[in-house]
Formats: C-alpha cells, structure tokens, sequence
C-alpha cells in the first residue's frame, strides 16, 4: 500500500478515469515492433507516426529526469440500436466519436488531476501529460501499467471492462511503485480477425492500418482506394466491428463517460441529411466533436460511400445531387456509389456532369462509373 498512489487513484476515479495503473520509465519492449511496423508501410499517410520513431521507445526523452507514468482509463462504451425501417437509409458511427472530442475532455481532466498530484505531494515535481498526441506508445505502456492487454485485435483489454475505453498518460518525476504486467487472455480466439470486414490484420497482433476502416474513414484526406470502399459497408466514422465481436467485451460492465454520449442522430446517421450537409451546417453539427477531423469533404466522402452500399434506391437522388457539390473528393464518390447502386437512371447526370468537370480525378472516376454501368447494362 502507498498512500500517495492511493490518493492520486482516488482523485483520477473522482474525475471519471475508471482504470488506473502505474508502470516504470524503463525502456518499452515494443519500439522495435512499432519500426517495423512503420518500415513494413502500415502507417500509410498518417505521416506524424513516421516522426521521432526512435524517440517513442523511451519516455525518459520526454520527460527528463522522469521517474514513472500513470496510466488511465476512460470509458465510452454505448450500444447502437438498430433502427426501424423508416424510409431512410443509415449509416453507422463509432462508439467513442459520438460525444464530444475526448482529446478535449481528457485533457482537461488530466491537467486537474497534475494540479492535483502537485498541490498534494510537491510543487517542484516536472511532469507532463498525453492523451494521443504526442510520441507515446500508449498501449504498451497501460499494459506494463496492468490495465490490459493488446489483443490480436491490437486494441488494449481489460478483464472486467472489455476495450471500449479511451488511454492517457501521466509522464512524471515522481517516484511511485509499479503495478504489474497484464497478461494476454486471447488464447486460440480469432474473431476479430475473421470479422473484418477489409482484412485489415496480415497476422495476429497486427494492423495494416491502411486497409482499416477507422483509417480510410478518418485519417486518409484523398480518395479511398476503389478495392477497399464495398467493404466498408454502412461506416462512415470509424468502426467497431472487431470490438463488437470480442467476448470480452460481451462479459464486460462497461460505461461511459456522460461527455461520451451520443448525440441526437449519430447512433445511426441519416445518410440523406448528412450528404446535404453544407459548411455551416457541418460546423454547428460536428462542433468539439471528433469527426471535424476529416473535415465536411472527408465526412461526405464517406457517406456517399455507404449510400452507394446500402443498395437502396431512395440513395440514387441524394447521389446525383452531390454530383454538383463543391468537393472534388464528394464527386467522384458519388459518381462511385451511382455505380455500386446500379443506377443506370443516373448515366444522363453522370454524363451532364462530365461535360462540364475539369477536375481530372473525378473525369476519371465518372468515366469508370459509367463504363461500369454500361457494362452492367449488356450483361
Ligand atoms: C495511429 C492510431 C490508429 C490507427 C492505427 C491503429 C493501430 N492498431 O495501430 C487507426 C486510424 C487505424 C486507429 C484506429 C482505431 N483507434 Co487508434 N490510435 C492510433 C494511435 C494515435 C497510435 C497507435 C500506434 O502507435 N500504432 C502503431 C502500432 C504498432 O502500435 P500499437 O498497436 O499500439 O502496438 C504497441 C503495443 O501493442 C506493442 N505490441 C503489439 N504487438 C507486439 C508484439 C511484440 C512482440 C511486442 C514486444 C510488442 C507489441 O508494441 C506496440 C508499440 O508499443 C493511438 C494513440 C497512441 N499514441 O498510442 C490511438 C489508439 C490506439 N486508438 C484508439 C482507438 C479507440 C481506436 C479505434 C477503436 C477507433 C474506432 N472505433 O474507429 C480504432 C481501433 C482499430 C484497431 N483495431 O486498432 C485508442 C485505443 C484504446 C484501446 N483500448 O486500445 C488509442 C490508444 C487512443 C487513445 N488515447 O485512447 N488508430
Ligand atoms: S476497426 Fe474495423 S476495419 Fe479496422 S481492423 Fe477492426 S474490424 Fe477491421
Ligand atoms: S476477438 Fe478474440 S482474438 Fe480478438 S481481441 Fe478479442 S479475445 Fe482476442
């Protein structure tokens, strides 16, 4: 028992984290995995990966002088209905963007819980505190810390909370003793690889993020690659799928934050308001939400990527609209999802839009659909 650990446990629980672990600052086991990985291509664009690569495997180069790293946990678990047919194709979101940004509220919280930790053991103490922004390797540092394991999934599981839960760091002077390692319990499992729906796992334990759904939806800017867009089926934030199928997140009690709850509409999108989203109504929709990080043109792109899967015909006109939009990225995922519909209706629009586009990514993208649509035509 260590009366300042305990202190700090109980004021983190006070501001909502649910998990709290305490490892040390030695060295991380995985830097040479996460190279490799980085060498391997997985990364794709996310270009600020690629940076301080040998920086990540030693926390001690963040914080000098530091002595151990808190980790915490906070949750954001929420089921997502299925809906009624009411004459609207939806789309899907995941679970932790539904609320508010949690870069944002954890922040926020871990700055209360460093003022905290100061005011109570010593004003003199260095320290600093990540939630996913800086060269942290989160996961494997709330593993040593003992809040879980990574899975073949290669999110991080706990026990008793599953994995729908949200990790920060606090990176400090301050000596504390360390929890033990959590050990893996995925055992001969192998559902979340069998449920991806992109194959994005080439082995057990790892993601080749550039064919994850989470990826294409969020962090990719230009066109998702025409090979990957069918299986992304009706996601148009994020995905949940490889956590949805994991026992362990069946055996779990898990909650959520409040910050964390969904707001009205994004359990199940609908797919024909959100494609006539213009500028001003992306913002006040998406404000201090997550998905303002794609921006609109990463947003609709992704929506008219599902209506163009959800083989529903209501889909066509809202497709032929967004022809017109002002994003060059919006257009040529329209001109896509006209083709996956088969809406051989739409060859006048696609055909009037090629006549006046000049942007040559979307003349391509309308020629291959109508081809496509030709094609189905003679068939
Ligand atoms: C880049 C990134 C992504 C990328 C790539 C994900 C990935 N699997 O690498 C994309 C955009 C795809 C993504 C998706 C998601 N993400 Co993300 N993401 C990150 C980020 C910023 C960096 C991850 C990273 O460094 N990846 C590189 C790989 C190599 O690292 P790693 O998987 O963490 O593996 C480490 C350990 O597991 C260990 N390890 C693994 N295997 C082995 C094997 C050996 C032999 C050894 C020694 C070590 C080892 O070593 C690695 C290095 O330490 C982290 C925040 C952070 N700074 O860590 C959030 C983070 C991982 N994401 C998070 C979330 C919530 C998600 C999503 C669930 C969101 C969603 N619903 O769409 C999905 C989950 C998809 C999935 N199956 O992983 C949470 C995960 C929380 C948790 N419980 O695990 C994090 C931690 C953010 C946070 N602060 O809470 N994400
Ligand atoms: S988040 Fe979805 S697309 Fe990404 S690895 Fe998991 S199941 Fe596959
Ligand atoms: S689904 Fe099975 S293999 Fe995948 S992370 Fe969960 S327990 Fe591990």
């Amino acid at each position: 028992m260590d009366r300042t650990k305990d202190k700090i446990r109980e004021k983190a629980l006070a501001l909502g984290f649910t998990l709290f672990g305490v490892t040390t600052v030695d060295p991380l086991q995985g830097a040479g995995f996460y190279a490799e990985w980085i060498e391997r291509g997985y990364a794709g664009t996310m270009d600020y990966l690629k940076r301080n690569v040998d920086k990540r495997g030693d926390v001690r180069a963040l914080v000098p002088g530091a002595q151990s790293v808190l980790s915490l946990g906070m949750e954001y678990w929420q089921s997502t209905p299925e809906v009624e047919d009411d004459g609207r194709p939806r789309g899907r979101f995941a679970a932790y963007a539904r609320g508010d940004d949690y870069h944002d509220v954890m922040k926020e919280r871990l700055f209360a819980l460093w003022d905290f930790i100061r005011e109570e053991v010593d004003t003199t103490l260095e320290g600093r505190v990540y939630v996913d922004t800086a060269p942290v390797l989160e996961r494997e540092l709330a593993q040593r810390s003992g809040l879980g394991w990574w899975g073949k999934n290669t999110c991080l599981i706990n026990k008793r909370r599953g994995s729908h839960f949200f990790l920060a760091e606090v990176v400090s002077t301050l000596a504390l003793p360390p929890d033990g390692p959590a050990t893996d319990h995925c055992g001969t499992c192998t559902r979340c690889m069998d449920a991806c729906p992109t194959d994005a796992f080439p082995e057990p334990y790892v993601l080749d993020a550039q064919r994850c759904i989470s990826y294409l939806t969020i962090e990719l800017k230009g066109a998702i690659p025409r090979e990957l867009r069918k299986g992304m089926g009706d996601w148009v934030y994020g995905c949940d799928i490889c956590q949805d199928v994991c026992p362990w997140n069946r055996r779990a009690e898990p909650a959520c934050e409040p910050a964390y709850e969904s707001r009205a509409g994004f359990e199940r999108p609908d797919l024909i308001e959100w494609m006539a989203l213009d500028r001003e109504a992306f913002n006040k929709t998406f404000r201090r939400n997550p998905a303002k990080r794609p921006k609109r043109r990463g947003l609709l792109r992704n929506v008219a990527v599902a209506l163009g899967n959800s083989g529903d015909p209501r889909a066509v006109a809202p497709l032929i609209s967004a022809l017109d939009d002002e994003e060059a990225l919006v257009r040529s995922h329209a001109a896509w999802g006209l083709a996956r519909l088969g809406a051989k209706q739409a060859c006048a629009a696609l055909q009037a839009r090629l006549a006046v586009e000049e942007d040559v990514e979307v003349c391509e993208e309308i020629e291959w659909s109508l081809r496509q649509l030709e094609r189905e035509e003679r068939a």
